[in-house]
Formats: C-alpha cells, sequence, structure tokens
C-alpha cells in the first residue's frame, strides 16, 4: 500500500512535545553559534509616524557601562543597499523598498531608527532609551483615503501616494453592465491584520573574517530569500553568506522577506567583528513585523436573464504602508487576479492601487491575497442572490466553471488548471446541513432569534515562484537522507516528505532523514509560502528518488553481475529474476559507492508551467444575541480540494489551523491606528485573536481530489485553505442572520459592538475603518 495518502502522525511532534526542538534564540554553542562572546542588540525605534530626523544623539547610551556601540543610518551609509523589489504579474511599483535604518525620514512608528548593541539584554533595552531623536514632524497618512487625498507625500518617488498599480480588462466589461438586467454592488473592506506566530522574530549573526563568511541563524521561512535578500542589502555574493533557519515557531506569511533587523544584525556582526543576538518582544512584532490585509474594493456584478453573472468590475486600494518589503505588492495584485473567483464570468475589469500610508508595511499573512478575494467576490455573489431572489446555493451553482471547461482563462491573467466546483459545493452544503438550517431559520426568524447561513466558493493560487529542488543521497547503512529546498515551519514536511520518498524509494517512511534549512547543505531551493511546498517540493522529492534508484538500480545490477532489467526491486533490496535468493540491499549499494569514493546521490529541480489553482466551498451557521450583539459561530463546514493528498491527517490539521485564523479574521482580529498613525493596538490586550473556547463550534472538514495535471504527484496547495474559505462563509452567514434588519453588508471584525450597533439601527455600525 503507497505511502502517499496515508494520514501519518507527525515525526516532529516528538522533539517538540519534549522540548527538545531547538528555535533561534535556543541555539548554543553546540549548534556552531557563537553565543559566548556574543552581543545583545535592541534597535531603537521611531515614535512617530512620520518625520524628518534632525539628529540622533547616542552620548548618554554610549556611555551606560556595557554599551559596545550605537549604529544609526549614517553609519551603514554606503555600505548597505535598499533591499530589492522586483515586479511580477504586469504590476507597475513606484521606488520606496525598505531601509535597514531609516536615514532622513521615518514613515512608521516602530521603524528602526539606531540599534544599540551592549553585553547584555537588559543593558541594551536600557541605552536604547537613552538614545535621544530628535524629530521635525510632518503630516501622518494614517488610511488609505488621506493617500488619495495626498495629506501628504510618503515617497518623492511616488507624488500620488501609489506604490502598486495594476489592471487588467477582458471582454466586453462596458457591453455587459449596459445589457445587465440588474447589477450588484458592494463597498468593502478588510482591516489590517498580524500574524501573530508564536515565536517572534529572533537571529543571531556572526561574520567569520578569516573565511569572510557571513552566517545568519534567523526564525524564517526559509533559508534562500533570507541569502538572496541579504546579499543584495549587504552588497556581498551570495555564496559569501550561510542562512540557517532552524525549528521555527510559526511564521504565516509573516517571515518570508528578510527584515531590517536581521539585516542590521549581520550588518553589524562585519562591522563590529561580534556575533549579534537579536530577538524581539511581543510589543515590537506588533509594531514592526509587516502586517497583512489591508484593502477595500468597490465590487461590481452585472447579472443577466437567471442570475447568470455577465461582467465583474472591481476597484481595490490596498494600504501597503510605509515601503515595499519583496513580496508587499504580490498581495493585492494576488487578489486582483482571482476576483472572477470560481465563476464563469465572460467579461472582467478590475483596478487595483497600493497605497503608502506612515504605518508599518504590509507583505503576505496566511491566504495573502486569496481570504481578500474571496471576500470580495462572495459578498457581491451574496448581493446578487437578494437582488434576483435566488438561493445563494442556487446563483452560485448556475455561474460556476464547469468541471469539464478546465483549463479555464479566468479573464484576468490566470489559466485554472482543473477543478470541480459543483462537487465542492454540493458537499459543504451537505456537511453543513444546509436544507435543514434554512428549514430552522425560518422557525427561528419567527420566533426573533437571528440564525443565519453563508457559504462561499472560493479559488486558490497555489506553488506560485516556478520551480523547487531537492536531493537524495544513500548514506552509510542504506538509510535514505532527502534534502529539500522548502523547509517548515509548522507544516509537517518532514513527514510528508518522507512519504513521497518512501513510495519512490519503495521502502518504509522511517528508512528517510529529510533535512532541510540550510542554504550551504543541500541544492539551492526557493522556499516555503503560497501553499507550494508539497506541489513543487514534493515533485522535486519524488524526482531525485526516483533518480537515486535509478543510479541505484545500475550500481546493484553491477554487483549481481547482471543486467538492470533482469533484477527485480522490492523494500529496498534487489534481487536476481533467475536466482531469487541472491541478490544486494540498498546498504550493499550505499557501500560500494562510499568505497568507490563518494556517496551516491541525485538531483532533483522541478519545474512546473504555472500555478495550480486548489479550491472549495465553505459554509458558515451563526447565531447572533440581539441583546449583546455577539456572534457564535454554531458550525464551520469546510470542504477543500487539494488535488493528491499525501498526508490526509496533515492536511486537515492545516485546513483547521487556517480556520481558525480564519476565525479570528472574522470575528476578533483588527489592526487599529490612530489618525495621527499610531497604533493602537499593540499588544493581545487590544488585538484579540482566538483562544480554545472562542472555537468550540463544530468544524466538519472534507477532502475531494481533483488532481492537477502540472506535476508528478497531481497535487496542489492546501496550507491557507481556512483562512480564505472562513471570512467568506462567516460574512455571508452573519449578514444573512441580520438581513431582518435590512442589513446589506457589514464588515469584519464582527464585534459585539458593531453587530449591536446594527440590530439597534445605527447604519454607521456598517462599514469598517
Ligand atoms: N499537504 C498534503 N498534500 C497536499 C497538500 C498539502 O499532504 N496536496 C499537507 C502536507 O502535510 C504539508 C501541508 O499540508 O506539509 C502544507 O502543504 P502546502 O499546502 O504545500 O503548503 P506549504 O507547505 O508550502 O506551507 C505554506 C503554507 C502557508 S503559505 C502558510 S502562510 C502557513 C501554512 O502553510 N503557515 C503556517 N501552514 C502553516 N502551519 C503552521 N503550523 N505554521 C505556519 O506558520
Amino acid at each position: 500500500m503507497p505511502f502517499i495518502g496515508r494520514s501519518m502522525t507527525r515525526r516532529e511532534d516528538r522533539a517538540l512535545v519534549r522540548g527538545e526542538a531547538r528555535f533561534t534564540d535556543d541555539l548554543g554553542a553546540a549548534d556552531d553559534v557563537p553565543i559566548v562572546d556574543a552581543v545583545h542588540m535592541v534597535v531603537v525605534r521611531s515614535t512617530v509616524a512620520h518625520a524628518r530626523i534632525v539628529g540622533v544623539d547616542a552620548t548618554e547610551a554610549l556611555a551606560l557601562p556595557g554599551t559596545v556601540a550605537v549604529v544609526t543610518g549614517a553609519d551603514l551609509a554606503g555600505t548597505v543597499s535598499p533591499y530589492p523589489v522586483v515586479s511580477r504579474d504586469g504590476a507597475t511599483l513606484a521606488d520606496a523598498p525598505v531601509e535597514v535604518v531609516a536615514t532622513g525620514t521615518v514613515r512608521y512608528v516602530g521603524e528602526p531608527v539606531a540599534a544599540v548593541l551592549a553585553r547584555s539584554r537588559a543593558t541594551a533595552e536600557d541605552a536604547a532609551e537613552l538614545v535621544v531623536v530628535d524629530y521635525e514632524p510632518l503630516e501622518p497618512v494614517a488610511s488609505v483615503d488621506d493617500a488619495r487625498r495626498r495629506v501628504a507625500v510618503v515617497h518623492d518617488a511616488a507624488p500620488d501616494n501609489v506604490l502598486v498599480r495594476w489592471s487588467h480588462r477582458s471582454g466586453d466589461v462596458d457591453g455587459a453592465f449596459r445589457d445587465a438586467r440588474r447589477v450588484a454592488r458592494c463597498h468593502l473592506h478588510i482591516p489590517r491584520l498580524v500574524a501573530a506566530p508564536i515565536e517572534v522574530r529572533a537571529c543571531v549573526a556572526a561574520h567569520d573574517a578569516a573565511d569572510d563568511l557571513v552566517t545568519l541563524w534567523a526564525s524564517a521561512q526559509d533559508p534562500w530569500r533570507q541569502s538572496a535578500q541579504l546579499a543584495a542589502v549587504l552588497r556581498r555574493p551570495e555564496a559569501s553568506i550561510r542562512v540557517v533557519v532552524p525549528e521555527v515557531g510559526g511564521a504565516f506569511g509573516s517571515k518570508g522577506s528578510l527584515v531590517p533587523e536581521y539585516a542590521l544584525a549581520a550588518w553589524c556582526a562585519i562591522h563590529h567583528r561580534v556575533a549579534v543576538r537579536w530577538f524581539e518582544d511581543r510589543s515590537e512584532n506588533f509594531l514592526a513585523a509587516y502586517q497583512g490585509r489591508g484593502m477595500q474594493a468597490d465590487v461590481e456584478l452585472a447579472l443577466g436573464d437567471g442570475g447568470r453573472f455577465l461582467a465583474l468590475r472591481a476597484d481595490i486600494a490596498a494600504d501597503i504602508g510605509a515601503y515595499l518589503y519583496p513580496n508587499t505588492p504580490n498581495v493585492a495584485v494576488t487578489t486582483a487576479m482571482l476576483m472572477t473567483g470560481c465563476y464563469d464570468i465572460a467579461a472582467a475589469e478590475v483596478r487595483v492601487e497600493g497605497l503608502a500610508t506612515t504605518k508599518v508595511p504590509t507583505g503576505p499573512y496566511r491566504g495573502a491575497g486569496r481570504p481578500e478575494a474571496a471576500f470580495f467576490v462572495e459578498r457581491v455573489v451574496d448581493v446578487a442572490a437578494r437582488a434576483t431572489g435566488l438561493d445563494p446555493v442556487e446563483i452560485r451553482r448556475r455561474n460556476l466553471v464547469a468541471p469539464g471547461a478546465f483549463p479555464h482563462d479566468n479573464g484576468l491573467g490566470h489559466r485554472y488548471d482543473s477543478g470541480n466546483y459543483p462537487a465542492a459545493l454540493d458537499e459543504a452544503c451537505r456537511l453543513l446541513g444546509y436544507d435543514a438550517l434554512r428549514a430552522e431559520q425560518r422557525d427561528a426568524r419567527a420566533s426573533g432569534r437571528l440564525l443565519g447561513v453563508g457559504i462561499a466558493s472560493y479559488v486558490e493560487r497555489a506553488a506560485p515562484g516556478g520551480w523547487e529542488s531537492a536531493e537524495a543521497l544513500l548514506a552509510p547503512g542504506g538509510r535514505v537522507v532527502v534534502r529539500v529546498g522548502s523547509s517548515p515551519h509548522g507544516q509537517g514536511h518532514e513527514t510528508t516528505f518522507a512519504q513521497v520518498a518512501a513510495d519512490a524509494l519503495g521502502v518504509a517512511p522511517d528508512a528517510i532523514d529529510v533535512r532541510h534549512g540550510d542554504s550551504s547543505a543541500g541544492p539551492p531551493g526557493v522556499g516555503t509560502y503560497g501553499s507550494r511546498s508539497v506541489t513543487l517540493g514534493g515533485s522535486a522529492v519524488l524526482q531525485a528518488c526516483e533518480g537515486l534508484l535509478a543510479r541505484a538500480t545500475v550500481a546493484a545490477a553491477t554487483l549481481c553481475g547482471v543486467d538492470p532489467a533482469d533484477l527485480d526491486y522490492r523494500d529496498g533490496r534487489w534481487s536476481r529474476r533467475d536466482r531469487p535468493d541472491e541478490g544486494v540491499g540498498l546498504a550493499d549499494v550505499a557501500a560500494a559507492a562510499l568505497d568507490a569514493g563518494a556517496p551516491m546521490r541525485a538531483d532533483a529541480r522541478f519545474t512546473i508551467a504555472s500555478p495550480v489553482f486548489s479550491f472549495g466551498t465553505y459554509g458558515a451557521a451563526v447565531e447572533i444575541d440581539p441583546e449583546t450583539g455577539r456572534v457564535e459561530i454554531l458550525r464551520i463546514a469546510a470542504v477543500d480540494d487539494a488535488g493528491v493528498v499525501v498526508n490526509p491527517l496533515l492536511a486537515e490539521g492545516q485546513v483547521v489551523g487556517s480556520s481558525v485564523q480564519g476565525v479570528g479574521a472574522s470575528l476578533y482580529e483588527e489592526v487599529v491606528h490612530d489618525a495621527d498613525g499610531q497604533p493602537v493596538s499593540g499588544s493581545f490586550v487590544s488585538y484579540g485573536i482566538p483562544s480554545a473556547p472562542d472555537v468550540a463550534f463544530e468544524l466538519e472538514t472534507a477532502l475531494l481530489c481533483t488532481p492537477s495535471p502540472l506535476n508528478p504527484l497531481g497535487a496542489k496547495g492546501i496550507g491557507e485553505a481556512g483562512s480564505i474559505g472562513v471570512p467568506a462563509a462567516v460574512d455571508n452567514a452573519v449578514v444573512d442572520a441580520l438581513a431582518p434588519f435590512g442589513v446589506e453588508h457589514v464588515d469584519p471584525p464582527y464585534s459585539p459592538e458593531r453587530i449591536w450597533g446594527l440590530v439597534a439601527g445605527r447604519p454607521d455600525a456598517r462599514a469598517g475603518g
């Protein structure tokens, strides 16, 4: 029986639950990390949203015993370059890259202005407080509307405050709107969110002057983007940089780009000839780690006879924040390119602008553009259902891309590889108990109860980035070591890739060691983001292991003195067809290769023609307490299709985890800045994420399987599914529950205050920030 498709428990968990796993801040001398002489770095951060830096006075800080150095933007001048930001998918970008340390102007509260190096963390913190920064205030730009009104120009390179611009048009949009029977419209807003990983950002940096090698141990999603970006920032060849990613306590998209603090630590290690440790506290993570979402849209759907979707128009504005990280522009463009969702819409016109605000930059947060698209599309579909008098399920069913219509061009630049959208819709309705809930809702409404049912279908662009690599090596004793470019930060790659390798090599997963996370070991890779690892990394593992087996079979044939075609292979052993008792095993082949001078290995670089498109339908049932405005989620049905699933247990774990984050985004989470650009939500006291009692509802999951034709596993991604499906479904359920009050829309989060305002008839409670 193959291991692909089997639910296997995570081999990673043993070390994690025993507290043996080593995160960046746990690293010690045994890990080759020079902690003994390391100094601590504490970052001095801007306390204002927008200002000119008049001066930085470090006199008192430097006088504090134990302070080693104070580093400012002036010290870095001429030795660092801004982060490279490359335009993709045809977006036009303004030149507004992240600076390592602010020089001249600060553009958000929390922006690094200086760094203190000291012998102890406590001294570094005390010294940081003694650094005096003199600011000349500038007008803050606290919202997208302020940016459009140009209350101030954030970057001279973008006098209109537009940092990202993308648009696309296909089909006869104007004609469709002209001929439409009806047009469904809505204005929607998603607040900024924080990723809130359990482990905040942390790094250790060291410079070996003899070899001129910079090593960065970092809590990050992968070593590859860190090393490429660090090389660019420090103006060094990539070969002179090694990045090691130890165990990572979650990232959810927020540790994909190199952050200024890591670059700063590396710079300090080189220029001050010391090893440097930096880890932030939770407040710094709120202040300075790039945030997610923060998008609004005006969406219009032209409807023909029978609720047919004729054309979609959308105008999207993203609150980019102060700078572009390399992965910042992707998010808004991803949203824009998925605005036709799962539907067959002949004409579409989508425009997106990413605006500069004087707030911490945004970047990917689990879903990264897809939750926004699902929310925007699925809300307008529900508005269309109400306008046409059709049931929300029925209007969807009439407009979904048909199973026989793949590959499907979505009109916005994507070609969906495969899908069966009606099957996901049907299964979600079944799991949710849609018909029974509608019947219950009729009775509930008659007795004044506010029961709501919501459905949302989504399509997810997964596995971007083109390629991934793997190496399979036959180690002494016949174990196989697989090195892969996708390093995990909670997904369970070691278990999953071992299953793939086991099937390719005809051995048990226990015989496979999976390694990752060190840019100096194994073939170069791309990284972990965009739910790409199984599709791309898994395919690379499969091909590397197939290559290894082919090579090993030739070697086994030589050892047996026969032709490879005259061998049978099973369970890690070759036997001669003519004399089945004679043969050799993987250990023999490994030993022979080592005797000949080098271990046997095979590399693979799997390249994919285009991304894959996972999909699904989510359903939610909610009840609102009219007295308090509290939304209670009763049940969520999550139906996802990620093609061939390697490990259903872990895939379901991904669905559950991302669904809980989706619930957080729906009910509780919102980053708030005041009109001066000062963050109001700076800790978990003022920013709520769900805890166990908040997720006591029924969560029914199901995995469907429509294989992708674009990779040998037939796999697609699932790592972000619930973050995409849940908010859209819950929103539709909340609006449905509030229908008796004439509520047509409410933006997340559905705080009791906001909902109570609507129930109490305050229309201004409708919209978000
Ligand atoms: N899987 C599978 N078969 C498939 C697809 C996935 O068995 N066809 C299972 C595998 O066990 C795999 C996991 O699901 O390890 C996720 O695989 P995939 O969908 O390929 O996504 P990635 O491994 O590339 O992970 C990235 C994705 C993203 S983009 C975010 S954000 C995210 C996430 O994964 N952040 C996470 N899941 C997270 N989980 C944890 N615990 N912590 C995070 O920070």
